[in-house]
């Protein structure tokens, strides 16, 4: 009896479980079919941001985040739950904007991380007619199908919605309590999910969350969301900041060049070249890893490799170029200052004070002035260049610019110097002493006018006896119709461009009483894997050798950022066999040029953020405006909080401490020098008179 009992009791209790058990699988099937598309809209959300930092940043660890899904999945929740207070027909319409508005978001840090390797900043807004005038190079160098894939978030929701909308789901009486209610208990949940990730918030998060430099960073642990929120905010402050926070601007201002020493120091190379002419070459994406390299006997850049082997020649030379590119490249160069941190220095800063290389110049007699045969107002030059102070801007208006003698951006490189070069004999004949900058423009991405090139085979071909005696030619494709082979051929037409032009200058008598100066601007800005086949080419095979082959040149994102390396050559026609005619191969950076120059032409700049490299010599430090940085003992990937080293020497933690301290303060003082104007007297009354 007893027995029986506790059979049936048994028998109740599994009863009840599995009651529950249905009930419980009922109230979830209902709950999501009373949420389905609010699911859905979270789901893609979530996933396309997912699928982004998969894209962008490889390792699992990063991609997988738990972090960013938690960041992506409140922003989603959060978002979504206001859905609730519409009536259910008119929710996908609220759904499907934001949908398509955070597709957006992901699809444009997509192609931009392709170009930039970085992820998209609201401060470029302003830049967007600029880049509208690339646009064609970037459509044809980076939109891939892979930034496309998230179009299927939206598309996916929508189909949700037709099928709901079949089954009547949006026929249901929702009452407006009812809504209410659903938005409140939706918030709620994702309050507690706030709440949750904010807890796994260490202080180091929030400091790079706060200052946004490290965008890599924040995207990994924020997800692209709260990321592009937070740079929307921070890109607007600036112009709010620089009404309010000059006075702590000012003083980490004096702070540091009270602790920096700021006297002119001598060396050998001190007034060597005061009076004499110079002509700056700005050598559009030429990059040092390919220039002298060789392809059927033939090299890349002959002309700049047999400058480099008659000047003075930099090898371990590094732009330090952020979103301005060019223009960076041209202000850093000039004035010794960094790139801002949100915008550009030349298209939103261009009404500030500087301290440049012309105005030195023109206070010794000289007439300055830049040559570019592009659009006067792109990188807002025309504005800026009045700030840098030359005399002239020879821009697109005063050249000849006909059909046939376009390459990509505008005028070919050998039509614009052969027409400077008459412009030069002019200014020559009028002007005692002159300083020009010379800005080439062809080789730039996305290099697809390859049969405007001229004449460069980038494959291997090789003579083969046979057996019975024939000789027979080998080709192997290599570099051929690949987009780095278009870019050797297109390097190796501007430097041919060069050569004449150095050709053109001799035959004109300008090169009797000049120095020529040669700086690439920056890298090819190719993606990293482009390189790979340069590298590691299996021409029996006709493909990329394999990572684990012994003859693998190993070509990972150190390789990448020590590959961006940019030739800078200091020339002059008499140099050769001098002992001016020489290699040094500290590590350069383009901040350093003008104490550099200054030194040579007989001024100093105390307010300068580079160094003379004979002066600074090995224990010079580069500084990127990511907060990476470069010695000649190793290289630091601020991101990764990782290093390369160069060399066998010790490397200690004290030293990197240092370094990352003194890299943070010299972004930190020069992005203040330029937001606050700190060098316009009128503005900054504790500014030392010279
Ligand atoms: C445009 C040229 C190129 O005038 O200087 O600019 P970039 O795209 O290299 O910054
Ligand atoms: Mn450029």
């Amino acid at each position: 009896m007893k027995r029986i009992k506790i059979g049936i009791n048994k028998l109740i209790s599994s009863t009840r479980k599995k009651i529950k058990k249905i009930k419980k699988e009922h109230l979830i099937r209902q709950f999501i079919q009373d949420n389905l598309l609010l699911i859905v809209f979270i789901a893609t959300v979530v996933i396309n941001s997912t699928i982004l930092r998969f894209f962008c940043m490889k390792s699992i660890e990063n991609y997988l985040s738990i972090k960013a899904i938690m960041a992506d999945t409140v922003v989603a929740m959060f978002i979504g739950s206001f859905s609730f207070l519409f009536k259910p027909k008119n929710r996908f319409a609220y759904l499907i904007s934001f949908n398509i508005f955070l597709t957006l978001i992901c699809i444009i840090n997509s192609v931009y991380y392709t170009f930039y390797t970085s992820f998209a900043s609201v401060s470029m807004l302003s830049l967007t007619q600029y880049v509208s005038d690339v646009g064609d190079a970037v459509v044809e160098n980076v939109i891939q199908l892979k930034d496309l894939i998230y179009i299927l978030g939206p598309i996916i929701l929508t189909i949700t919605h037709f099928k709901l909308k079949k089954k009547k789901y949006y026929k249901r009486i929702d009452l407006k309590s009812e809504r209410k209610r659903k938005t409140v208990k939706s918030l709620g949940a994702t309050g507690i999910l706030l709440l949750l990730f904010l807890v796994t918030m260490n202080s180091l998060d929030v400091s790079r969350f706060i200052k946004q430099w490290n965008k890599e960073y924040i995207v990994m642990r924020f997800g692209i969301y709260v990321y592009q929120f937070n740079d929307a905010v921070i890109s607007i402050k600036p112009k709010i900041n620089s009404m309010f926070g000059f006075d702590k601007a000012n003083k980490e201002f004096l702070d540091y060049y009270q602790n920096t020493p700021t006297n002119p120091q001598t060396n050998e190379y001190t007034d060597i070249f005061k009076g004499k002419n110079v002509i700056v070459i700005h050598a559009e994406s030429m990059m040092t890893n390919v220039m002298d390299m060789e392809f059927n006997g033939v090299k890349v850049a002959p002309n700049m490799t047999r400058l480099s082997e008659e000047g003075m020649y930099f090898p371990n030379f590094y732009s330090q170029v952020s979103v301005g590119t060019s223009s960076d490249s041209e202000l850093t160069f000039n004035t010794s200052l960094l790139p801002t941190k949100s915008g550009t220095a030349f298209v939103s800063y261009s009404d500030r004070t500087y301290i440049t290389t012309p105005k030195y110049l023109k206070e010794q007699g000289y007439y300055t002035f830049s040559m570019h045969a592009n659009n006067a107002d792109f990188w807002n030059r025309r504005n800026m260049y009045n700030s840098i102070g030359y005399d002239r801007f020879y821009s697109k208006v005063d050249y000849k610019v006909d059909k046939e003698n376009i390459i990509g951006l505008g005028l070919s490189d050998k039509s614009f110097f052969s027409q400077s070069i008459t412009k030069l004999k002019k200014i020559n004949e009028k002007h005692d002493k002159w300083y020009g900058l010379l800005i080439m423009l062809s080789n730039h991405t996305p290099f697809s006018s390859v049969d405007k090139y001229g004449e460069f085979p980038v494959d291997i071909k090789e003579t083969v006896t046979m057996e019975d005696g024939r000789v027979e030619e080998k080709v192997y494709p290599y570099m051929e119709g690949t987009k780095v082979g278009n870019y050797l051929k297109s390097y190796h037409y501007a430097d041919s461009a060069l050569g004449e032009f150095m050709t053109g200058l001799d035959e004109a008598g300008l090169l009797d009483n000049t120095v020529v100066v040669i700086y690439g601007d920056h890298d090819a800005r190719l993606p990293k894997k482009d390189y790979d086949r340069l590298f590691n080419y299996d021409k029996e095979n006709d493909a990329t050798l394999d990572e684990e082959d012994v003859n693998y040149k190993e070509y990972d994102s150190y390789q990448y950022e020590l590959g961006r390396k940019v030739p800078f050559i200091i020339w002059t026609k008499d140099m050769k066999g001098t002992k001016l005619n020489m290699k040094v191969n500290n590590v350069m950076g383009m901040y350093d040029v003008m104490p550099t120059l200054g030194n040579m032409f007989g001024f100093y700049n105390k307010y300068a953020l580079g160094h003379d490299i004979f002066n600074i010599g090995s224990n010079n430090i580069v500084v990127f405006p990511n907060g990476n940085w470069v010695t000649n003992k190793m290289y630091y990937n601020s991101q990764k909080s990782a290093y390369l080293p160069l060399t066998e020497e010790e490397i200690t933690e004290e030293e990197i401490t240092k370094n990352v301290e003194y890299t943070n303060k010299l972004l930190d003082v020069s992005n203040n020098i330029i937001t606050f104007d700190l060098f316009n007297p009128e503005k900054n009354l504790s500014l030392e008179k010279e």
